[in-house]
């Protein structure tokens, strides 16, 4: 096992001693920063997602904050989903793409105020983008971004804790609507999302000097549910099909490759940034699509760094972008960004750890 090497340009998460007290093990990098990815229990912390509550650090989502009277031009010039009906109040999933209509981040946009817009990010980096673009495009508004971190609270008992914390009105939340609020004092942002299919919520904290408190406020309030740390889950997330970007895309990858057409609409201004681009894709049709494999093998395979080549009668179809030995299933579960030619139902085989190993093409999501 490595170590960690500490630099100024690794930025702790306001989490970071919570998720230290909490037995975290092991960290990826994101937006150049760490994200705990266990706490040395997988099945404990599988199970708890899937029947209990969990509670993540992913203070790695960082927000690109656009405020000014152009915040919302600046949001739909980014984004080619049509937010001209978006509410104060509300989030939207949308995908980001560049002027080629390659995927560049999927942000959920949440709109504060009518001048003032988040884009919680993916790992790529947006503030650079949109700071650009809104120069060259001479408009006013100003890209920041803030002092705001959100903690997850997911699973179906994640409501309870959340209402017991935040008060009942929070089981009035749809899915990606949010208010501000004070927890303790501390100023946040509850909202109904995060990256399960188990549901749940978010906080966004605004102000970084309290994460300590505000983790252990939720603990607190979760203990009698059986709270416990967790991380964003790659069994679940594989299992309920979610498309993680830059792991699940690369620098070729359109929306509609990775199931994300359905959040594209082709009749945004012309002004939006890909989207004549992503006209003539939807028209020609995409080269590639997204499907679930199954493998034979009954036990888990080490799939390494990913991104595995797929072949069909020795030819190469596409690539295998993630694999999971799922517990649920029992079986080895990926995603295949593969040739429209490959269908459900074919017979395919992937190289995994220099040995072939067949499998089946499904649809997603598997659970
Ligand atoms: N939380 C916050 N910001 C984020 C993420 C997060 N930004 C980056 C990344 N994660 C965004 N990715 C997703 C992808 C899917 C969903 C949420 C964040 C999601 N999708 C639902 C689904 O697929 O069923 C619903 C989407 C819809 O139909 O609108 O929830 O985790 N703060």
């Amino acid at each position: 096992m490595y170590g960690i090497t500490p630099s100024a340009r690794l930025r702790p998460s306001p989490f970071y001693e919570a998720t230290v007290k909490e037995g975290v093990c092991a960290f990826t990098t994101y937006n150049h920063m760490l994200m705990p990815t266990s706490y040395g229990k997988p099945l404990e912390e599988y199970w708890r997602l899937i029947n209990g509550v969990s509670q993540w650090d992913v203070a790695v989502e960082r927000q690109v904050q656009l405020k000014g009277p152009d915040a919302g031009r600046l949001a739909q010039i980014l984004a080619p989903r049509d937010l001209s009906k978006q509410n104060v109040g509300q989030g939207k999933y949308v995908p980001l793409c560049n002027h080629q209509g390659v995927l560049i981040n999927d942000p959920i946009c949440l709109k504060l105020a009518d001048d003032l817009y988040w884009l919680s990010i993916a790992d790529s980096n947006i503030w650079f983008w949109a700071g650009a673009i809104a120069a060259e495009r001479g408009l006013r508004v100003e890209v920041s971004e803030p002092d705001v971190s959100p903690m997850a609270i997911q699973g179906p008992k994640a409501e309870d804790v959340v209402a017991a914390v935040c008060g009942d009105w929070v089981r009035g939340l749809k899915y990606f609507w949010f208010k501000e609020t004070e927890i303790n004092g501390i100023p946040v942002v509850v909202q109904r999302s995060g990256w399960s299919k188990q549901g749940g919520f978010e906080i966004y904290l605004r102000d970084g000097s309290n994460g300590t408190e505000l983790w252990n406020i939720f603990r607190e309030a979760g203990a009698p549910w059986g709270i416990g740390p967790g991380n964003p889950n790659w069994s679940e997330r594989v299992e309920s099909g979610l498309v993680s970007f830059g792991g699940d895309s690369d620098g070729t990858t359109n929306p509609y490759e990775v199931r994300m057409g359905k959040y594209v609409d082709l009749d945004v201004p012309d002004d939006t940034i890909g989207i004549q681009a992503l006209r003539r894709i939807a028209a020609e049709g995409p080269r590639r699509h997204s499907l679930g494999i199954i493998l034979d093998a009954g036990d888990p395979v080490t799939p390494g760094f990913l991104w595995n080549p797929i072949y069909n009668d020795g030819a190469k179809v596409g690539d295998l972008t993630n694999c999971v030995f799922s517990i649920r299933v029992q079986k080895n579960l990926g995603f295949a960004l593969i040739s429209t030619a490959c269908k459900v139902g074919d017979r395919v085989e992937a190289l995994v750890a220099g040995k072939m190993e067949p499998g089946q093409l499904v649809e997603m999501p598997f659970l």
